[in-house]
């Protein structure tokens, strides 16, 4: 037997362009798209896998923390209670155990895996008070940092090795302020204590051996690499249930690195992949056309752009933070709010080869923007009185209800989530564009796509790199029974194709596949 060290299966893993442990998200069937299901219970998940996501196409789904969580009143049940934790119970706004558990056992069933997003910093907010407003109603205290359902003591927190005033980072600038302090007033852990490890651990393993296939992992710029590294180790393989086994959990760590801060993301990717919060941001300059941007830049999109390396990176054009002014990207983040540029951004995302794509799915707030600041970023998601999450109803014609946005039912977005996944493996390829804002590319021979951001009229002739025949574009319509319901594109046997694209259209992009050819 060889005794391969990590770093060997580094650089064999750099050579032969597969996937180190924890970097693979371990698809199913050859799917290649994470969907975002902000803030919904595990019951309307469970549907939504059997009923859309399975049919369609999806690899994925990143929940909302399942573990419990604090409840608040002052703002009335915000959404981000959920980043508080204040134990490892299965117990959320999201439902109870079972359903968790029945959730991730029906999605799996159906070829769609499960990320849990894992809150392992901080416990709950310093004024978090005392008594049992939690969602299970475990009793904690914030102030004595007593966690009896983990347990953690203040033994297990950093107070201590903080060095600043308040006990807050102050400064990002200083690394072991922002790893070692307290971020927003959230009790900070001590991850490089063994107890603390463990318990970490002992969680996640529970949500491995129900059969998540990973995790995002929050707040990440928050803890040492070291420390991350080391409760990683401790994870247990995937469930043999639904992987082959062996299979490590993909681990996608949240650090955002815009540039121009002490810590940045490349210190996190040996370990997992990373967020490349630089996608979303220079995306939505692109599109809106700000600082002087032009789609035809984009040429280079990717590495070219001092993204990180192809591998490491999880891409999307906006999250739950950044959609209400959260985190980073300010106001370039294209969101649901501006539909026509959100559905070219999504769809250029998956059209792309670059990085393992993530797709957003929102729900409506009342948005009250009042110098630039939206004074309500904190609304939770369509909720009856009491606090309690409202179900997802599904509408006739297929979109959602009760003020669920469901941009993954979008058909201009779910029909790109299915084009990744006929176009996968291969290169982008027959590159065109008009110096502007008009630019073309193809996946090889498998795909097609073209766009219109200028204000004028698109009408060329092009090599599409694909076989000669009839397409449906699968922006306007899709194919349907023989027929396309939209747009149709004849590909002439040397592989050119006419595309017209008036600048005015409801969508100004039109994308052909393999599989959309009559
Ligand atoms: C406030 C003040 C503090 C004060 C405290 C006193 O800001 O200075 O000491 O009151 O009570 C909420 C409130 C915040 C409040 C805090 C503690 O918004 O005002 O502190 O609670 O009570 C989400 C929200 C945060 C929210 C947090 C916990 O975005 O607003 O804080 O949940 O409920 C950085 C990080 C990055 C982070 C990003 C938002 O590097 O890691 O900011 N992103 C992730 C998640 C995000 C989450 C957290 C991290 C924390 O994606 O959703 O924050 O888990 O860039
Ligand atoms: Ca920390």
């Amino acid at each position: 037997m060889l005794i391969v060290t990590s770093m060997k299966l580094f650089i064999l893993a750099a050579l032969f362009g597969f996937s180190l442990a924890q970097h693979n998200p371990n698809f199913k069937h050859g799917r290649t798209s994470i969907v975002q299901l902000f803030e919904w219970r595990w019951v309307d998940i469970a549907a939504e896998c059997e009923r859309f996501l399975g049919p369609k196409g999806f690899g994925g789904i990143q929940i909302s923390p399942p573990a419990e969580h604090i409840v608040l009143t002052s703002p009335w049940h915000p959404w981000w209670q959920r980043y508080q934790p204040i134990g490892y119970k299965l117990c959320s706004r999201s439902g109870s155990e079972d359903e968790l558990k029945d959730m991730i056992t029906r999605c799996n069933n159906v070829g769609v895996n499960i990320y849990a997003d894992a809150v392992i910093n901080h416990m709950c907010g310093a004024s978090g008070g005392a008594g049992t407003h939690s969602a299970c109603g475990s009793w904690f205290n914030a102030s004595k940092k007593d966690f009896p359902s983990v347990p953690y003591s203040s033994w297990d927190f950093n107070d201590k090795k903080c060095k600043t005033g308040s006990g807050e980072i102050e400064d990002y600038g200083d690394i072991f302020q922002v790893r070692d302090c307290r971020l927003v007033s959230l009790l900070d852990l001590a991850v490089e204590k063994d107890y603390v490890r463990s318990k970490l651990a002992e969680y996640m393993n529970k949500l491995i051996d129900m059969g998540v296939a990973g995790f995002r992992v929050d707040a990440c710029k928050h803890m040492w690499p070291g420390d991350l590294e080391n409760i990683y180790h401790r994870l247990h393989n995937l469930s043999t249930a639904w992987f082959p086994s062996g299979s490590r959990p993909l681990v996608y760590q949240e650090v955002i690195d815009l540039g121009g801060e002490a810590i940045s993301a490349n210190e996190y990717v040996r370990l997992g992949r990373v967020t490349e919060f630089k996608y979303g941001a220079k995306l939505g300059t692109v599109f809106r056309k700000w600082d002087g941007e032009k789609l035809f830049y984009t040429r280079n999109w990717g590495e070219g752009w001092g993204f990180m390396s192809d591998g490491h990176a999880v891409v999307f054009i906006d999250n739950h933070d950044n959609q209400r002014g959260h985190g980073a990207g300010g106001a370039s983040i294209i969101t649901f709010w501006d539909s026509k540029l959100h559905k070219m951004a999504v769809g250029y995302m998956l059209a792309h080869p670059y990085g393992v794509a993530r797709v957003m799915s929102s729900y409506r707030w009342n948005r009250h923007i009042e110098n630039g600041k939206d004074k309500n970023d904190w609304m939770g998601p369509p909720s009856y009185g009491n606090g309690t999450t409202k179900p997802v109803p599904v509408n006739p014609d297929q979109t959602c209800g009760d003020g669920w946005v469901c941009e993954h039912r979008w058909r201009q977005i779910t029909n790109m989530v299915i084009f990744r996944n006929v176009v996968n493996g291969q290169p982008h390829s027959n590159w065109w564009d008009n110096q502007s804002n008009q630019v073309a590319f193809g996946r090889g021979d498998r795909g097609f796509i073209v766009f219109n951001n200028d204000d004028w009229d698109l009408d060329v002739t092009l090599n599409t790199g694909m076989p000669g025949g009839t397409y449906c574009d699968v922006i306007s319509g899709q194919k349907e029974g023989g027929r396309c319901t939209g747009k149709q594109i004849q590909v002439g046997d040397d592989g050119h194709a006419h595309f017209r694209i008036s600048n005015t259209e409801e969508d100004p992009f039109v994308a052909i596949h393999a599989e959309s050819k009559l």
